[in-house]
């Protein structure tokens, strides 16, 4: 099916001085993506642009063209005139429908701006904007954006949009329609050096963090004994020893749901003593975003969600299992 999105007039916004554009907090492929490909289309369009991320980028996205433009305020640098949101005459919000997932500092600086706020986005339930560019039936955020574009694309754009169309779908596995290939076809066209991108996404990983994936299989993943789910647990303890790195921990959660017969896996990151990261996949008739928001201060997609619960790993897992049973349709 495809998507019914109001028409972007890029024309229009020409007029405006400053357009800010902002991802959500701890971004990924497609919050970067999407970033980036919305900045190079200002850039193309002649429209003003400033792209703001509330944390760095990860290390394996700084090849993207325009990575060096990102703006990463800190808590006093959007306070007063010299605030990148100073003056803005539009914010646009990519890849998250609630404010507060763009952090605490940069949710509280859009509170005090007078200017419209867009968002563009593929998560479910979007409140309180002044425009939507919307819908839950786009893999990503990078290919809704996309389809915002007519005739050729811009190559830097394309590059940015394919990064996150690859991110989000696990390279066309995941919420991939006809339309996710309809626009990858045209991302392709646009002098994209495809075999390079994939290079750069999926085969830079170091012999380290290959050889510590074989460990987490090798002696972390769990299988639950009667339920067709498996989960990962890493300790404080050990998130310390094996020095793991923002984004070192991506796609492990998808270990779980790779074995036969499996509909759900769960990660569970003791990033900092006492604060557990959870990420939440599912398949088939399995949700696991209204359990992620029920319980663990969370959200997402259907298939794809990420919470939180303030106690130790060992602690986080307990409290899930005993919940876990609802997931599952009697
Ligand atoms: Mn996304």
């Amino acid at each position: 099916m495809k998507p019914e999105l109001p028409l972007l007039d890029w024309k229009s916004l020409t007029a405006k001085e400053k357009v800010v554009a902002i991802c959500h907090s701890r971004p990924d492929g497609d919050a970067i993506g999407s970033l980036l490909g919305w900045h190079a289309l200002c850039l193309n369009y002649g429209i003003s642009s400033v792209p703001i991320s509330p944390d760095p980028l990860p290390d394996f996205l700084h090849f993207l063209p325009g990575s060096k433009s990102i703006v990463v305020p800190t808590s006093s640098e959007l306070q007063g005139i010299n605030s990148p949101l100073h003056g803005a005459d539009l914010v646009v919000l990519l890849d998250f429908s609630r404010r507060s997932r763009c952090g605490e500092d940069l949710s509280r600086a859009l509170e005090g701006l007078s200017c419209p706020i867009w968002c563009i986005d593929h998560h479910p339930e979007p409140e309180g904007f002044d425009a939507l560019f919307h819908t839950t039936l786009a893999s990503s955020t990078c290919e809704l954006l996309a389809g915002l574009v007519q005739g050729d694309f811009p190559s830097d754009a394309a590059l940015c949009l394919m990064t996150g169309i690859l991110t989000d779908t696990g390279r066309f596995q995941y919420a991939t329609t006809p339309n996710t290939f309809e626009l990858a076809g045209r991302l392709l066209k646009s002098n994209l050096d495809y075999r390079s991108l994939t290079d750069r996404l999926f085969e830079q990983e170091s012999l380290a963090a290959l050889k510590l994936r074989g460990f987490v299989l090798k002696d972390k993943l769990v299988q639950h004994p009667t339920l067709p789910l498996a989960w990962i647990e890493i300790t404080f303890e050990e998130s310390q020893a094996l020095g793991l790195k923002p984004g070192a921990t991506e796609g492990w959660v998808n270990f779980g749901l790779a074995i036969q017969g499996n509909k759900a896996a769960f990660l569970f990151h003791e990033k900092e003593a006492g604060v557990t990261r959870i990420s939440f996949r599912s398949k088939r008739d399995i949700a696991v975003n209204a359990f992620a928001e029920k319980y663990f201060q969370g959200g997402g997609h259907r298939y794809a969600a990420g919470g939180r619960f303030d106690a130790e790993s060992k602690e986080a897992l307990r409290f899930l299992m005993d919940r876990v049973a609802e997931i599952f349709p009697k």
